[in-house]
């Protein structure tokens, strides 16, 4: 039986592989730390809470790294752990920096360290693109982050290139693009769509306040996105692939989606900050704009292309933007139900 650590347990990507990798029968050690208990509501929901071995773990403590990776003797490691909101980013540089890059500099050099051949996955982001300078982007388009947060995954995603060729050891990059579920955590735009319309529907709001309407990002579905982490850690030459849908939208055409699935039917009105967004049939505004959902620097489009990992590994993306927003919106009314039912953090 193969044993694989994953960072960011308690994370929307972290629960899906999770899940994935115990369906392989690969033993799973959560690495969660203190402060989030042991299992996660994701994991609860997900039902595997049970079934994954917790480590308590800091990524910006080395000795506390080093001494699990050298006694746990991993085959696999799955680096997921981040500060992983880019908004945020902006606030906090440094721990960013801290977390993203040096923690997974420190995981890379303990298993330098400990002479181990775990295979090391770090999650990097289609956000290293930023100013995009191609489209679509691919493993070969320059990037030019625009967030302390992309360049934190960058510094990352080169310090695991890096230790590959430097050290012969096998470290790939996951260059994801945007990936969903009902999972994904509420600051997020899509799921924060997807809350603000099933609130409104319970007539708990009458409507919400976003930023940037007009960027445009690629949007799959995370329950796929791992199968493609799990595929690249087991090629027998380590590499790094672009995991996208090649299909780009606007936050807008999200929100017109979403409000679909609760049974309102979204027109525009307005620009800028004045724009708003109203049911057409009852003329009740549901959307408005707020600046404070603006970023310093904002990334306008992503779309990338997979046809490397389709190629080496056979991996494409099997769930559609409209079914994404589809089974977000329904299982919303699920996961309430949950909370509602559940003690959990
Ligand atoms: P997420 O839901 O925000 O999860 C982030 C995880 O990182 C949480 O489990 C969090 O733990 C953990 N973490 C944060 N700071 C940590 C620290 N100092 N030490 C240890 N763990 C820490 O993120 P996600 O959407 O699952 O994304 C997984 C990874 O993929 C992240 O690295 C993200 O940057 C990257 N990525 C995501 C996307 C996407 O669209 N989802 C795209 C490209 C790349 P707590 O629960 O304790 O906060
Ligand atoms: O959902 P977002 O916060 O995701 P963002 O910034 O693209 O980052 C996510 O995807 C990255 C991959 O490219 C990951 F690496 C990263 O960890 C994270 O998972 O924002 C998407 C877009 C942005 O352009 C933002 O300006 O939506 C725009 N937006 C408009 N109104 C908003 C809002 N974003 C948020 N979070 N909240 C709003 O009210």
């Amino acid at each position: 039986m193969k044993t694989a650590i994953v960072t960011g347990i308690t994370g929307q990507d972290g629960a899906y592989l999770a899940q994935y990798l115990l369906n392989k029968n690969v033993r799973v050690i959560g690495a969660f730390r203190r402060g989030a208990e042991r299992t996660s509501w994701r994991l609860k929901y997900l039902g595997i809470d049970k079934d994954i071995e917790p480590l308590e773990f800091e990524l910006s403590e080395f000795a506390q790294i080093f001494k699990a990776i050298k006694d746990i003797k991993p085959d696999y490691f799955y680096n997921l752990g981040a500060m992983s909101f880019v908004g945020t980013s902006f606030d906090q540089p440094l721990y960013t920096q801290e977390v993203n890059y040096l923690g997974a500099l420190r995981v890379l050099e303990s298993i330098r360290l400990a002479e181990l051949e775990t295979r090391f996955y770090q999650a990097s982001t289609s956000e290293m693109f930023g100013e995009v300078k191609t489209i679509p982007q691919n493993e070969l388009t320059p990037f030019h982050p625009r967030s302390p947060y992309g360049v934190s995954k960058l510094a990352a995603h080169w310090a695991s290139i890096n230790y590959r060729e430097s050290y012969g050891m096998h470290c790939s990059n996951g260059i994801l693009f945007n990936h969903e579920s009902p999972l994904r955590g509420d600051e997020f735009v899509t799921k924060k769509i997807v809350s603000c319309f099933f609130q409104i529907s319970q007539n708990n709001i009458d409507f919400f306040e976003l930023g940037n309407l007009d960027a445009k990002r690629d949007w799959g579905y995370a329950k796929d996105y791992v199968e493609g982490m799990e595929m690249i850690t087991n090629l027998d030459k380590p590499d790094d692939f672009v995991i996208a849908t090649n299909k780009t939208n606007t936050i807008r055409y999200f929100c017109e989606l979403a409000a679909n699935e609760f049974g309102y039917n979204i027109a525009w009105k307005g620009k800028g900050v004045e724009e708003i967004g109203f049911d057409s049939k009852t003329n009740k505004t549901l959307i408005r704009v707020n600046p404070k959902f603006y970023r310093p620097a904002e990334v306008d489009i992503l779309i990338g292309c997979y046809d490397k990992i389709k190629k080496v590994a056979g991996w494409k993306p099997k769930t559609s933007l409209e079914d994404l927003v589809s089974l977000m919106c329904s299982e919303e009314i699920k996961l309430n139900n949950f909370f509602n039912t559940n003690k959990v953090n």
